[in-house]
């Protein structure tokens, strides 16, 4: 069994240089939330298994065999003969904004079944289940397919991972608490920014969050760092020191870290810690997960400038 299992809409990604009606040239990736976790988990060491829906199409070959060459199970992922693979483009429009473009509606991703967790669960119960708000807005299956997971996590006793994740042109934040709320008592680790904590429930507070169960409440603060809640108190971690290239995939690669520890038995300090550092690794590189780190490589960051591995 994988210790990691997650799901969500993994789409091809096109990565252009400049405004996007200027035409030019993009650089052909993929992108989603869940499968950088994935794969920032997979660069790690850990064994990580990802069950979502591609379509029948080139996009999803594209999808399943980048995820298979960076060492991500695909074994329950699905192809869907009914709907195309979704499509992202990243529009750098100036140094600090990246526009985002999404063509996602109808696809395959969006239109995950609760069968595929399922079988996803039947091949093994992983240690770790982990889920984003992207997932439930994209549709009525895939939301169902989340609730799904949520009830298989409890009765296999895995724990699980939510990183609110939330995406305004997909739907709205009183949408979002609408479904997320339900999903509170059922979170054992949850992963969001500061000003997304009130869509898990309404006036949300680390506390609130612990008196309704959730074990460890893990705020991102961007560059001021992140802050740990639990029922020992807070903590807090500042960000590690980076030249900036490209701040999108950084939350992913944050809770890829963050999980990586809390897998190693890490404790709290050090769980922030790897996750600052893998976030960073993010921020420094362009695309949503290319600069993940290996274990070996978690080092590297803090070398001074001109630093030459030789
Ligand atoms: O976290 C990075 C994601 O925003 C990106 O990979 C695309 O999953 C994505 C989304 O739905 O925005």
């Amino acid at each position: 069994a994988p210790e990691v299992l997650t799901f969500g809409e993994t789409m091809m990604a096109l990565r252009g240089g400049g405004p996007l009606k200027l035409g030019g040239s993009m650089d052909v990736s993929v992108a989603g939330a869940e499968s950088n976790v994935a794969i920032g988990l997979a660069r790690l060491g850990h064994a990580v298994r990802w069950a979502g829906a591609v379509g029948a199409d080139e996009a999803g070959e594209l999808v399943l065999r980048t995820l298979r060459a960076e060492g991500v199970d695909v074994t329950a992922a699905t192809r869907d003969e009914g709907a195309p693979t979704g499509l992202i483009l990243f529009e750098p429009r100036l140094p600090e904004v990246t526009r985002v473009h999404y063509y996602r509606a109808g696809s395959a991703g969006s239109r995950l079944s609760p069968a595929s967790v399922e079988a996803a669960f039947a091949a093994g119960a992983p240690r770790v289940l982990h889920l984003t708000g992207i997932t439930p807005a994209l549709g009525p299956s895939a939301a169902e397919a989340c609730r799904t997971a949520l009830r298989l996590a409890r009765a296999h006793g895995t724990e699980v991972c939510l990183d609110v994740n939330h995406r305004s042109r997909l739907w709205t934040a009183e949408e979002a608490t609408a479904e997320l709320r339900d999903w509170v008592p059922y979170v054992d680790v949850l992963i969001a920014s500061d000003d997304e904590l009130p869509l898990c429930l309404p006036e949300a507070t680390p506390k609130r969050l612990l008196a309704e169960g959730v074990r460890e409440i893990v705020v991102k603060l961007g560059a001021a760092g992140a802050t740990l809640h639990t029922a020992e108190g807070e903590l807090r971690s500042l960000a590690r020191e980076v030249r900036p290239v490209d701040a999108v995939g950084a939350g992913d690669a944050f809770v890829a870290g963050y999980l990586s520890a809390l897998l190693d038995g890490a404790a709290a300090a050090a769980r922030l810690d790897r996750a600052v550092t893998t976030g960073a690794f993010a921020v420094a590189s362009r695309g949503d997960w290319e600069g993940a780190p290996t274990r070996a490589e978690l080092d590297l960051l803090g070398a001074g400038p001109g630093t030459v591995v030789r």
